[in-house]
């Protein structure tokens, strides 16, 4: 029997991303039910090819579900996952409301596939796309080499911060466009105005040095969540990490440079291998011939790409990476679709 899938949060950008990626894979699935807020019931959205009708969110409908895959705000997924939960249905969560229970494990299926097994609430937590941005390079140089530490800096793209967050920048692209903008105190904020969308100051010309919400002594949550994930996923909780994260004009892809120091030294030919050979990981760096990632180039694409590869010049144990990930598709939608396939499979078995 094909299990039964639910997709919670289906309108949404993610949700968007998440059932080109269910029309895209393999046909393991039955039924695929759309579920989202009340306002979208009744609209009808494409998935394998067949326009399926959108139900609302209730409790009724996880009735024959098997796996649920949701992508919904924070308090959506608190109060509605663990209804689905308690009706038998393995949940596969996007939101940050469970990532950190220790009751639930944080799963990336190239790095921690075993852990989507042992799962006492019936949740299973997706990391945040920030961390799945990078996370699978790290997790397969640790593997070799044993991680220490961490300092990573973030390249956020605006769709991080959702459909808004996309109408927002290039609403500002429009207002700055064609103009001598960028070249005194204020002008870009001046011409975008008070509107501002998600973010705290403009994003068009400019680069944000913020993602999230305010923290203890100054860190944002995105960068809470970059620590305490990588902490949890890599099964490293003394790890030290230092992340600051910055948002910059990019519609879709998250980059980041990771300063990694491990346990012994390690040399950039092993570690080019590695990052050559591990699954989901896209080795693209030739400086002398102008290759290395960037978001314009990687936008679209499943694997986690990566540049820059140098060992660093001052500790023979660290490396220095660029790195880019899809945060709609691997940071989001299609980790989330890897846990529930994992999931499908004991359906299955
Ligand atoms: C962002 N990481 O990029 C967030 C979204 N989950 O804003």
């Amino acid at each position: 029997r094909k299990p039964t899938l639910a997709v919670v949060g289906a309108t949404g950008a993610v949700g968007t991303v998440m059932l080109q990626i269910l029309s895209q894979h393999a046909d393991i699935w039955g039924e695929i039910r759309l579920v989202a807020s009340p306002r979208s019931a009744g609209r009808k959205l494409a998935v394998r090819g067949e326009q399926v009708e959108v139900h609302a969110l209730s409790e009724d409908v996880f009735d024959g579900v098997d796996v649920a895959m949701f992508d919904v705000p924070d308090e959506v997924a608190a109060q509605w996952a663990p209804v689905a939960a308690s009706k038998g249905v393995v949940v596969v969560d996007n939101s940050a409301a469970f990532r950190m229970d220790p009751d639930v494990p944080l799963v990336v299926p190239e790095v921690n596939p075993h852990a989507a097994r042992v799962r006492p609430r019936g949740i299973v937590a997706n990391p945040n796309c920030t961390t799945l941005s990078m996370i699978v390079a790290v997790g397969a140089l640790h593997a070799e080499f044993g991680l220490r530490e961490l300092i990573v800096s973030s390249y956020q793209a605006v769709s991080g911060a959702g459909r808004d967050g996309v109408d927002t920048l290039r609403r500002q692209i429009q207002l700055v466009a064609g103009s001598e903008l960028g070249t005194s105190p204020g002008d870009v904020r001046r011409a975008v105005g008070d509107d501002t969308g998600p973010f705290p100051e403009p994003v068009a010309l400019n680069v944000v040095p913020w993602a999230g919400s305010l923290k203890d002594d100054g860190w944002s949550s995105e960068e809470m969540k970059v620590r305490d994930e990588s902490r949890k996923i890599l099964g490293l909780p003394g790890l030290r990490v230092a992340a600051t994260c910055v948002r910059v004009p990019v519609i879709t892809t998250h980059s980041l440079t990771v300063h990694a120091r491990f346990e012994d030294e390690v040399t950039v030919d092993r570690a080019r291998e590695i990052l050559a050979t591990a699954p989901g990981v896209v080795l693209f760096d030739n400086p002398a011939a102008g290759e290395f990632p960037t978001p314009a180039d990687v936008v679209g694409t499943d694997p986690t790409w990566v540049g820059r590869v140098r060992r660093s010049l001052d500790d023979p144990t660290a490396l220095e990476l660029f790195v880019c990930g899809d945060n709609l598709r691997k940071g989001a939608a299609l980790n989330t679709a890897q846990i529930a396939e994992l999931v499908a499979k004991e359906f299955t078995a």
